[in-house]
């Protein structure tokens, strides 16, 4: 018999592993560890925790080599975040755009706790002149797709945060994952959590720290997971950072039928970068009357944050639902795709189109996983 790890996630690719969380099965705030999405890039490299070590190089006066015993002897800290991939949501995109066909379960919110990333450089010492941290991953291969590489042959995942982002109390070194040790898919035994960014700053199989006196050019870094910035006229490369607020219906789903006359629960996941989420709201009967969800607790800096609203429908046939999140920092999701983009960074609204039928008729019962 073939074994299932992973039940109810969406196999999109088996090799690397890339899993995707059944968005309309959403039930709790945090996503239990074995529905978490799964995107690497490279087969995930078995490590032994007990050899394993990370070490701290480039422009610092202390380098450092540590174990997981010195990982575990620094203060520990937890923080629930959400993580989203940058390409949730790529399937979207008209017309049809390269890479993982995502829907809308490349995304996740999870109780993390390690060391502040903070506290091992500090350790460390960086010089005056640090500008970024290179976080480096175990793992490595061959870059498909054609495009071009520096030099040919295997390269690890590496991205860089601006050291401000490194040493403030959103990036965490951790080792727990919903209280439990990081699984090998996740990234043990210690990957990168940084609050308000895109999935692809969240470095698993953490080998390497490096602090570097200019901006990192990795291939991960600006030959993808980029987007072009036009504000000062020339279009110029611009890296992907903090998460683009966003809000998704989890149920009903698309195409589901719904009893005329009775109270549909529509339930969902709003977040958003570095601001709070201030705001869902939900236009039903296809109208242009928008009207506020109701907001759940918890409220965290960088967890989502669950919706809800009860609706009656009072016509039968075909009605369209959209949500419509915003941030306190005033941004809110845009009503079509963005050139801007690549095939990143999804979040315009995207209807679900449900069926109003009288309760005798409604024959199928609201989708479960
Ligand atoms: N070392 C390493 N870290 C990585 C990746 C990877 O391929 N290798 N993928 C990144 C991307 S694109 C995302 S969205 C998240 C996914 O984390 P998860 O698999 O725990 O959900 O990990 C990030 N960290
Ligand atoms: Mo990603």
């Amino acid at each position: 018999m073939r074994r299932v790890d992973h039940p109810g996630l969406i196999v999109r690719q088996k090799s690397p592993l890339n899993l995707e969380f059944q968005f309309s099965s959403l039930s709790e705030w945090l996503v239990p560890n074995e529905q978490f999405y799964v995107r690497s890039h490279f087969p995930a490299p078995r490590l032994n925790g007990s050899e394993w070590r990370l070490r701290v190089t480039g422009a610092v006066a202390r380098p450092l080599s540590l174990s997981m015993t010195d990982l575990l002897a620094l203060p520990r800290a937890s923080m629930s975040a959400v993580m989203e991939c940058a390409g949730n949501g790529r399937v979207f995109y008209e017309p049809a755009r390269e890479g993982l066909q995502w829907q809308s379960g490349a995304v996740g919110n999870a109780e993390w706790s390690g060391a502040l990333l903070r506290d091992v450089l500090a350790a460390a010492r960086p010089a005056d002149g640090a500008a970024e941290v290179v976080l480096v991953g175990a793992d490595h291969g061959v870059v498909d797709g054609g495009k071009k590489t520096a030099s040919p042959g295997p390269i690890a995942f590496a991205r860089s945060l601006p050291i401000a982002k490194a040493q403030s109390a959103a990036s965490l070194l951790a080792y727990e994952m919903n209280g439990e040790p990081l699984s090998v898919d996740h990234g043990f035994p210690l990957r990168a959590v940084v609050g308000g960014w895109y999935g692809m700053a969240w470095i698993k199989w953490l080998a390497e720290i490096r602090v570097v006196e200019r901006p990192f050019l990795g291939y991960w870094q600006v030959r993808d997971y980029f987007r072009w910035d036009r504000r000062l006229g020339e279009p110029v490369l611009e890296p992907l950072a903090e998460m683009e607020v966003k809000a998704q219906i989890a149920r009903p789903v698309n195409g589901a039928n719904i009893r005329l006359g009775e109270p549909c629960r529509i339930f969902g996941a709003a977040w958003s970068g570095e601001a709070p989420i201030d705001e869902v709201a939900l236009c039903v009967e296809g109208d242009d009357a928008w009207v506020a969800a109701t907001l759940l607790p918890p409220e965290t800096a960088y967890g989502w944050r669950l919706f809800e609203y009860h609706w009656t429908p009072r016509r039968a046939g075909r009605h369209s639902l959209c949500c419509r999140a915003r941030d306190r920092a005033g941004n809110h999701q845009p009503l079509t795709q963005q050139a801007d983009r690549e095939s990143y960074g999804a979040n315009w609204i995207v209807p679900v189109e449900v069926n109003a039928l009288p309760p005798a008729e409604v024959y199928v019962e609201e989708f479960v996983i």
